[in-house]
């Protein structure tokens, strides 16, 4: 018998990025103080009711969770392989409150105004969902708590900290980094890093 040789293993880094050690803690600004008592995660805009609702504490951490494991990838380039996320998917979000029929966007706000923005497509991708646990503990103060977004498949500045909001947009609208310079869409499989490499239709007119 002729022995088959052993399919190749898909990369896993995306080009330019490297894996360093430890695990860098990245973002802008303070880390904010959780109060449970009025702690809310509100999902608003453009909503099927045409009403906006507000999650507490007891409520969304007593939704079903899911577990993604999944790597990281910064913009600035280095990459945090084999994440194990648990949380609450994006999935279930919607269908608790469902967005109207024309949302094609969906923007996620966090603490002091931090935001980003992402297409429907990218927001109910299987893997992005709402992380209240890192490694089977919950997230750290530094990295989100007591909850963070994560999109793995995009560029990590996408994986808002310290949620508060979910925004459903009926046209595309540019959050904190893509304001400032940076990828609409951030795939950091086609390196797509700085708002200069948009191409037609990658961002808002
Ligand atoms: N609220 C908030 N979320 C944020 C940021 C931020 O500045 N504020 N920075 C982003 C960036 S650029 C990165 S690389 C990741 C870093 O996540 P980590 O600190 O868990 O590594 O968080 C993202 N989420
Ligand atoms: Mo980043």
């Amino acid at each position: 018998m002729v022995e088959q040789p052993e399919p190749p293993e898909e990369p896993r880094l995306p080009p330019g990025q490297y894996v360093p050690r430890g695990r860098p803690v990245m973002h802008y600004g303070r880390v904010p103080t959780f109060r449970p008592e009025t702690w809310r995660l509100h999902v608003m805009g453009a909503t099927a009711t045409g009403e906006q609702h507000g999650f507490s504490w007891p409520e969304f951490s007593g939704l079903p969770r899911t577990t993604v494991l999944a790597d990281f990838h910064c913009v600035t380039k280095f990459s945090i392989m084999g994440n194990e996320w648990s949380g609450v998917s994006t999935a279930t979000l919607m269908e608790l409150v469902p967005p109207a029929p024309g949302v094609r966007h969906v923007m996620i706000w966090g603490e002091y105004g931090y935001s980003a923005n992402v297409r429907l497509g990218d927001f109910t991708h299987a893997q992005t969902m709402f992380a209240l646990e890192l490694d089977e503990k919950p997230i750290s103060p530094e990295r989100g708590f007591p909850v963070r977004m994560v999109v793995p498949h995009l560029y990590a500045w996408k994986s808002v900290k310290w949620v508060r909001a979910v925004e459903y947009l009926l046209e595309d609208k540019r959050g904190f980094w893509e304001e400032r310079g940076y990828h609409n869409i951030a795939d950091p499989w086609r390196e797509q890093r700085y708002s200069y490499q948009e191409e037609a239709g990658e961002g808002p007119p």
